[in-house]
């Protein structure tokens, strides 16, 4: 008998929320959907990373006791007042457990919901788009009690997680498959060959034999082996417009992931998880990138963040003149590398920025050159930085318009022979100093399967436990964990335990927001924020404020607000073209 849905994709839930814009809309469970609807396929989402969703399941006095609780933490954490703060703490902790509690309970129900769906609709391919952490343990949870009620069911994982831990993937978990990299092509395989096996161990005998040897697909720029037909396929990948329905659009930011390419030109760098994959950079056609921009503004939607590791500002050229030649009203944020400041680069970025570049993440990782070189393999130098922030500054005063940078680093770090930390952490603040980013995004050293980092641990001075890797795996990184409260890992750098770690990364942390500069702000949200109006340094620190406390109390309070005027600003500007007048007109 035939499945009345050839598949159902599922995005993981987390029980509390991570980010800011963890509400985003979800582009790559709609790419996977659009593309096999085109092939006549029947495929259906489910997708609970709403606005609304971190309140769920949690009674409202509990929630609002919660957000007392952390207003009262927040405003007490100071030196000053520390035994109030330790009070607060105290006073919070059995009321962050209950509601731990009570989200446990909702996010299992959603699992039964699931399992309810896959049962009416007898269906034998379940997707699960799989995130790391919490995250992480609730689709496990999923796989396995699938296992047990559907035992039938064919469960793939694809998406964040598996494109970062590959194989390690399967270690204690119930998925049958893991596609690394895009999903589309190998998706329509599974479902053909669904369509014409009786059961699953005949499916997954026939997938083997005629898809692919291995349980974890490398596909698309992750694939390496030729002789996989699988493969083949995938190198030569199109990008699919997602198809957004109304319900996908409900309850959520309205701020899309736009791919303008995938990897970066680089691809080298030591501790980056990117470089599993086997090539750098590859565009997608300027023409692509314009219609889907097009197409997303029908539906109200005007911000974007572009998804490749790196976009190269000639590259980025090409795309800004083609927005301004449609005379397209878009806000975008992207990725760029430092890079040598030459008259070309200042023209492409005062051409991105005129376009709708509002933002960018900058990787400098350190400011410290021979640790750059020696630790990170980053092929920039902390004078690329330096003149890459002051040129895309220039560049903004020139065209008239903003554009925010985040400049993320990563400390502490390895040190070698004649290098102490200390001097890593004083050339980190004489970085910030003369480059004065918008924020800063300060990261602890962490260590990826695959990377050179991993592969060479003992050289840079790592020590990880034999199932590091699982730990990792399903470890809820949150900064605002106090770092009493981080785990060992049993992971340690240069004899520095993890806590120790996390209290030499909340030093630096601290130093910079001490200087007036926010820490840890997501490039989307510093376009998006200026597009509403909080354009000063103390609006984005009231912003990292209240919405920190957001996160921490699991309340969506003040982010509600925050995204109703980001939502109402972008239906504004999608509408309108670059003339200010309405797009009908
Ligand atoms: C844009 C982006 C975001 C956006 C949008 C996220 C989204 N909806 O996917 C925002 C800003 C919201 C975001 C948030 C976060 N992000 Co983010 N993000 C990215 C980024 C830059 C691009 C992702 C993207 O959209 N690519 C384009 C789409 C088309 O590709 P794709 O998602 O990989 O999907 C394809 C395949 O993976 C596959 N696929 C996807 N799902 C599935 C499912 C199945 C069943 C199958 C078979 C295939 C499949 O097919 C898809 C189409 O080809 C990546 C880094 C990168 N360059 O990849 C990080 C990245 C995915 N993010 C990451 C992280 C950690 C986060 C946060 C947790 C941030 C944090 N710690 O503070 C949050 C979590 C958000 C959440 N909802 O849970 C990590 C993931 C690490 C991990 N192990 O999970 C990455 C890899 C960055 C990194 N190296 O650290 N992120
Ligand atoms: S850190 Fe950035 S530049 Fe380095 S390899 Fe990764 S994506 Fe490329």
């Amino acid at each position: 008998m035939q499945p009345k849905l050839d598949l159902l994709l599922v995005n993981s839930m987390a029980p509390r929320q991570r980010i800011a814009s963890d509400a985003a809309l979800e582009n790559s469970l709609a790419i996977l959907r659009t593309y096999l609807e085109d092939e006549d396929f029947r495929v259906e989402v489910i997708d609970e990373q709403r606005i609304s969703a971190t309140e769920a399941g949690v009674p409202k006095c509990l929630v609002k006791l919660l957000q007392l609780i952390v207003s009262m933490q927040m405003k007490t954490y100071r030196k000053s007042l520390k035994y109030i703060w330790l009070i607060f703490m105290l006073l919070g902790w059995p009321i962050q457990v209950l509601s731990m509690y009570y989200r446990a309970q909702y996010l299992s129900s959603k699992i039964n919901d699931i399992i309810r769906t896959i049962q009416e609709n007898d269906i034998h391919l379940l997707g699960i788009k799989v995130w790391y952490g919490d995250s992480f343990k609730w689709s496990k949870l999923l796989a396995t009690k699938i296992r047990s009620s559907c035992p039938e069911v064919i469960i793939i994982a694809g998406g964040p997680q598996v494109k970062v831990y590959g194989e390690h993937i399967f270690h204690e978990t119930d998925f049958d498959v893991a596609i690394m990299g895009p999903g589309e092509e190998i998706l329509k395989k599974m479902i053909v060959l669904d369509r014409k096996v009786d059961n699953k161990t005949e499916f997954l005998y026939r997938f083997h034999e005629e898809i692919s040897q291995s349980r974890l697909v490398q596909t698309g720029i992750y694939s390496n082996d030729e002789t996989e037909p699988a493969n083949q396929v995938q190198c030569s990948q199109q990008h699919i417009i997602p198809r957004y329905r109304p319900v996908d659009l409900q309850d959520k930011l309205l701020f899309h992931t736009l791919v303008d390419g995938v990897g970066c030109t680089w691809n080298k760098c030591n501790f980056c998880s990117h470089t599993r994959q086997v090539a750098s950079y590859q565009q997608r056609s300027v023409q692509d990138i314009v219609k889907e921009f097009q197409v997303m503004r029908e539906q109200g939607i005007a911000f974007f963040r572009f998804s490749s590791s790196e976009t190269p500002v000639e590259y980025g050229k090409k795309i800004a003149q083609a927005i301004l030649d449609q005379g397209i009203t878009v806000n975008y944020s992207m990725f760029v590398r430092a890079t040598k400041v030459t008259p070309a680069v200042y023209e492409a970025y005062c051409l991105l920025i005129q376009s709708g570049l509002r933002a960018v993440f900058m990787g400098g990782e350190t400011g410290h050159d021979l640790i750059n070189e020696k630790v990170m393999n980053k092929g920039i130098q902390k004078k690329d930085i330096v003149d890459t922030i002051n040129c895309i500054k220039l560049a903004a005063t020139e065209v008239g318009k903003s554009c925010r940078i985040g400049l993320s680093l990563i400390y502490p770090t390895p040190v070698i022979d004649g290098v102490t930390l200390q001097d890593v952490y004083a050339e980190n603040m004489r970085l910030i100093k003369e480059t004065l980013p918008d924020t800063v995004i300060v990261n602890p050293p962490g260590v990826f399967p695959k990377t050179s980092w991993m592969d060479n641990s003992s050289k840079f001075g790592f020590s990880m436990a034999p199932d590091f890797v699982y730990e990792l795996m399903q470890y809820e990184y949150s900064i605002y964990k106090p770092v009493e409260l981080w785990g060992k890992l049993g992971f340690s750098l240069q004899g520095h335990s993890l806590p120790e770690l996390m209290k030499e990364t909340g030093r630096l942390r601290t130093a910079i927001a001490d200087m007036g500069i926010p820490t840890d702000i997501s490039d989307e949200y510093l376009m998006m924020t200026e597009a509403i109006g909080y354009t000063t340094k103390s609006d984005l620190l009231k912003f990292k404020s209240d919405s920190l406390q957001d996160i921490m109390s699991g309340s969506n309070r003040y982010m509600r607000e925050v995204i109703e005027k980001i939502n109402s600003q972008g239906r504004n500007m999608a509408y309108r073209n670059t003339d200010g007048k309405p797009r009908n007109e």
